[in-house]
């Protein structure tokens, strides 16, 4: 491959600090930390030496993950993109594709010469793809929207994380709402549920731990036996997808014991009699034999939870990517409303705080929604990426894609059933351009790559979904290379396409700053410090006050009904004679070491996750003649990938983990754990069912 990686001048090993630069974590996850950047280097020649975590910033309390004490190493790693590059060989195929540098005007005219053909047609043919790569305000959803909302682009749904999750809490609760997350060190029972803090949220896990030698009991609801359950007092292996069914089972347990708190039901409950209904039907009896665990197991969780205060739930996203993940988020949200855990600061629940942010952030002004006019383009989803562009356009779904402008994600590693979203990624008649800082999956299959510059070069402002301070990021030094910003590049393509109105003409500087509004958030700490926190109750819900439109918890849901278990697409139990070809459960959690699909090139990184892997129980293995350290094939209808069998312990029987998300450049055959996911939604918020997958492995 061509691809021009800069000459970078060696890190200086000691060079002593001249300066240092208050800044924030752009990464996808829950804890958004608060970072000093220290300079060194005369002006002009000056870098990055140090990326530490901000001693002072509540939740990050000075300490970083590994991924991002090393993000100098990403900043100045050798294979960075540093100039746009058009593609001058055959589309497609991972890591063969051949590309060429070329100037920015180059690149900017070509794309803006494709867009306004299109646009001529359709706008509608064009589709701006993105997601977290970035999660600031100004270089995620700003100027890209403002842009693409000119344009009047299809409009893209944003589904792939959060969004079953997401739309259960609004139904719920009203919004993304939830326990402050300094308050869990006060708690005296926490249930860690489809969530491994040790490698996804490690802020949050250093609260737990306080709670925890404060006397807190910690237990984790987790099909797989990950760093984090080894370190709690108690590890509930359910199967995966059967949280819903947990929930009720013990729901049943609190109401036929009358372990309710009825004065908060009364108030601030509505539709009580209908859950009540729902929850009899689930004895611990029947809920064990649907989660895979002993009636004991739910038993005893039933009378804990309903006999420690203050309970809290950290509850993550990861119970929710299968069929019932929506319906599963709103039953374990009313567990903390039917026993009034709510009443205390460290009871409750918090799965995302991100709704806090609503009335704080200028998100009409950033994005700028009424550049369309009277326009109203179609939605495309994004977590279903292969059928769209596969599709050949006509009928409800309109026109054919034409052109696709990916920035902050990587679809062809992370987006589910990969051999579709390959298969489109690789029209030739696609025009497809990659804002990116490496040459990704993504970036292999485009037409024209567009250097773009990383958090240490520009401006941002940022909110949180694990914490609720307001945060901004300044630049620590300039772009490198003819890197430019996601922001700068819009703007740029912008003035090509003849978008004149004023608000393209905004710097990044004039964003950041301006991302807040002024009568809600204190700009004058968030500019000096970095970081303000939002003013908001200790205790949210203690006396009602939800921000649903009666100010209740709502059971029956307009449009949902009352919630009940749904079980997954794939399983032994829901789909017996699919799970006769494919008997094994597959989740696809996070690595530590990656992020999503970042840093699976970053080489320290990818050195300590060694290989792709798929845990399994010994018994599992012993049956298919598998043995530790085999190379084996994981395959459905789908496809296939190989990678490494792990008997580590962390896999339960009839569960195997496929650890995510390794590019597929870099896996051992060209593939990555998304060639066996697939695109069927989930019951709320249309988002993908990674973990609901079923796969049979033999050895290679
Ligand atoms: N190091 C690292 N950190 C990350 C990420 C990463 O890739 N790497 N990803 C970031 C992103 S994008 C997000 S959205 C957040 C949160 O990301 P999440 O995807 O929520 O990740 P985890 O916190 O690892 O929690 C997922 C846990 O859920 C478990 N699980 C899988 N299926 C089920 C199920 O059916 N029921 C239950 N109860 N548990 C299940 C998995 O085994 C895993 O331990 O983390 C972020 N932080
Ligand atoms: N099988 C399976 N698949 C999954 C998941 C799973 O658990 N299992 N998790 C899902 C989840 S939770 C998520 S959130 C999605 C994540 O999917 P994505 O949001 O696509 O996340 P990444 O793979 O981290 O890709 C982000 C890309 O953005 C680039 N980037 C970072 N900063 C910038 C910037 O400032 N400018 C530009 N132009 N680019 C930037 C990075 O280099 C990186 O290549 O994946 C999903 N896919
Ligand atoms: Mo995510």
């Amino acid at each position: 491959m061509a691809a021009p990686c800069g000459t970078m001048p060696r890190m200086p090993d000691t060079a002593t600090p001249t300066r240092t630069v208050q800044a924030v974590c752009p990464h996808d996850c829950p804890d958004t930390c608060a970072l000093h950047v220290s300079v060194a280097g005369t002006p002009g020649a000056e870098r990055v030496v140090r990326v530490a975590g901000d001693p002072d910033h509540p939740p990050t309390h000075g300490v970083l993950c590994t991924k991002v004490s090393r993000y100098a190493e990403r900043t100045y790693n050798a294979q960075r993109l540093l100039t746009p590059l058009k593609r001058v060989g055959p589309k497609g195929r991972s890591g063969e594709g051949r590309f060429e540098p070329i100037g920015w005007d180059e690149a900017l005219d070509t794309i803006a010469t494709r867009l306004r053909a299109i646009a001529a047609r359709n706008p509608e043919a064009i589709l701006p793809y993105s997601y977290a790569g970035t999660m600031g305000l100004v270089q995620g959803d700003g100027m890209a929207a403002r842009f693409f909302h000119r344009l009047g682009a299809s409009l893209l749904d944003r589904t792939i994380c959060a969004n079953a999750g997401g739309e259960a809490l609004a139904a719920t609760y009203g919004g993304k709402l939830g326990m402050r997350v300094e308050q869990f060190v006060h708690s005296k029972l926490i249930l860690i549920w489809g969530s491994n803090p040790i490698t996804s949220s490690l802020h949050f896990w250093t609260f737990a731990q306080q709670a925890k030698r404060a006397g807190a009991k910690l237990v984790c609801i987790d099909p797989r036996r990950t760093e984090t359950a080894e370190k709690c007092h108690q590890h509930i292996a359910l199967l995966p997808g059967t949280d819903g069914a947990l929930a009720l089972g013990l729901m049943h347990e609190l109401i036929v014991n009358g372990w309710l708190d009825r004065d908060y039901i009364d108030r601030y409950v509505d539709g009580f009699e209908a859950l009540r209904e729902k929850a009899l039907a689930w004895p611990p009896e029947r809920t064990a034999a649907v989660c895979g665990v002993s009636p004991d197991e739910v038993r005893g969780l039933a009378r804990d939870y309903a006999h420690t205060a203050p309970a809290a739930i950290r509850l993550n996203y990861g119970m929710q990517r299968v069929r019932g993940g929506g319906n599963a988020v709103r039953l374990v949200a009313m567990l903390p409303c039917l026993t009034g855990a709510w009443r205390h600061p460290a009871g409750g629940m918090l799965l995302s705080a991100s709704g806090s942010f609503r009335g704080a952030r200028r998100d009409a002004w950033l994005q700028r929604p009424d550049l369309l006019g009277s326009r109203r383009p179609r939605t495309i989803n994004m977590s279903t990426i292969g059928d769209a562009l596969t599709h050949p356009g006509g009928g409800d779904f309109g026109p054919r894609i034409e052109a696709v402008l990916v920035y902050n994600s990587n679809p062809v590693a992370v987006a589910p059933e990969s051999r579709k979203v390959v298969q489109g990624f690789a029209r030739e008649d696609l025009f497809t351009v990659v804002l990116e800082h490496f040459q990704t999956d993504t970036a292999d299959h485009a037409d024209i790559v567009l250097p773009a510059t990383t958090q240490l070069e520009h401006w941002d402002a940022h909110s949180a979904y694990g914490h609720t301070y307001a945060m901004l990021n300044r630049p620590a030094v300039p772009p490198l290379g003819q890197a430019l910003s996601n922001a700068e590049i819009f703007r740029r393509l912008a003035a090509r396409m003849g978008f004149d109105e004023p608000c393209f003409a905004d710097s990044d500087e004039t964003m950041a700053l301006g991302a807040y509004d002024p009568a809600v958030v204190d700009l004058a700490e968030l500019q000096s410090r970095g970081w303000t926190r939002l003013k908001l109750p200790e205790a949210p819900f203690a006396e009602g006050g939800f921000a649903t439109p009666g100010g209740k918890v709502v059971v029956d849901a307009p449009g949902l009904g009352v919630p009940d278990f749904v079980p997954n697409y794939e399983s032994v139990q829901s789909a017996p004679e699919l799970a006769a070809r494919y008997p094994l459960a597959m989740i696809s959690p996070p690595a530590r070491h990656f992020l999503n699909s970042s840093f699976v090139n970053v080489e320290s990184l990818r050195a300590a996750e060694k290989e792709p892997r798929l845990e399994m129980h010994p018994a599992d293995a012993a049956a298919r003649g598998i043995a530790q350290g085999a190379t084996v094939r994981v395959f459905n209808d789908r496809g296939e990938y190989v990678c490494k069998a792990d008997l580590n312990g962390a896999a339960r029987p009839g569960v195997v983990n496929g650890l995510g998300i390794w590019w597929r450049k870099m896996g051992l055959n060209g593939t990555n754990v998304n060639e066996l996911t697939h695109q069927r939604l989930t019951d709320i918020g249309r988002a993908p069912a990674f973990y609901d997958c079923l796969v049979e492995v033999q050895p290679c």
